[in-house]
């Protein structure tokens, strides 16, 4: 696979901003070709994806680098060994997009719960913004139009509760569809973050915030994994709880 510098190449020549759009994946070979078809099909001139994997055993990252092969140097592909958490698995490919001269990176999951349409709304609202969070909870967003009452109750709560634990204003702390323009990054301390699961999206909210950055919330509709297994566990619920309640002290609302 190509290194990818002929895009970085073609920047200087024509001026355009790289955008990277980070991916961890585990055992996600069932959507990435929907994933990355849909990514490319997008109208987002100078667009990398750098897929972060941990060892998938359904041969994720071998399928990752299969598809790079048509993309010249499009696809970048990180093989870590074992399954070391999304949170880890971010930081990774956020430096690596950072070392590949993005302007703008942009995370999402591989599941397609997060619509590729939306990454033009939130590379847009980069224009007055340095964080786009996408959100399901402000007007305009939402949650799978199959859910239950019981399930969106579940859902809505446990996000507002997450919020008052850590005391972050962003209406969606929990979600994992972002993008950021480079400085904030460069200026995060990823060092000091604590979780591996999903808490780390609420870590990175609440460090934009503590930082003063300015953050816009993109509305989208989330939709159910269609094809794969969800990762999410009781423990990476309670490492959650449990790691992010410092925070709340670490900052005054
Ligand atoms: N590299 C890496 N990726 C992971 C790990 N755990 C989850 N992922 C990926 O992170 C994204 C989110 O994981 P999901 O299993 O969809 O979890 P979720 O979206 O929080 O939960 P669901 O709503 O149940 O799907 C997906 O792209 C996963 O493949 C991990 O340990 N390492
Ligand atoms: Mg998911």
């Amino acid at each position: 696979m190509s290194d990818g510098t002929q895009h970085i190449r073609d920047r200087k020549l024509t001026g355009r901003p790289l955008t990277v759009v980070v991916v961890p994946t585990y055992n996600e070979a069932e959507n990435l070709v929907e994933l990355t078809d849909q990514l490319f099909a997008l109208d987002i001139p100078n667009l990398m994806v750098v897929i972060v994997d941990d060892g998938s055993p359904d041969g994720t990252g071998v399928l990752a680098a299969e598809i790079g092969k048509n993309l010249e140097g499009r696809i970048h592909v990180i093989n870590r060994k074992q399954k070391l958490g999304l949170g880890p698995a971010y930081v990774e490919g956020f430096t690596y997009a950072i070392d590949l001269g993005a302007d703008y990176v942009v995370q999402m999951d591989a599941d397609l719960s997060h619509p590729p349409s939306v990454v033009c709304d939130l590379l847009y609202g980069l224009g007055n913004a340095d964080v786009v969070v996408g959100s399901r909870y402000v007007r305009g967003g939402g949650a799978d139009r199959e859910w239950g009452l019981l399930r969106r109750l579940i859902s809505f709560g446990g996000n507002w509760g997450i919020r008052l634990v850590a005391g972050v204003k962003i209406k969606d702390a929990t979600g994992g569809f972002k993008a950021f323009r480079r400085h904030v990054l460069q200026k995060i301390e990823f060092d000091s973050f604590r979780c591996n699961g999903f808490g780390f999206q609420v870590e990175v909210n609440h460090a934009c915030e503590r930082m003063g950055f300015a953050i816009l919330e993109q509305p989208y509709v989330f939709s159910d994994r269609a094809k794969g297994k969800s990762k999410m566990s009781l423990q990476i619920i309670l490492e959650a709880m449990w790691k992010l309640m410092p925070l709340r002290l670490n900052r005054s609302i």
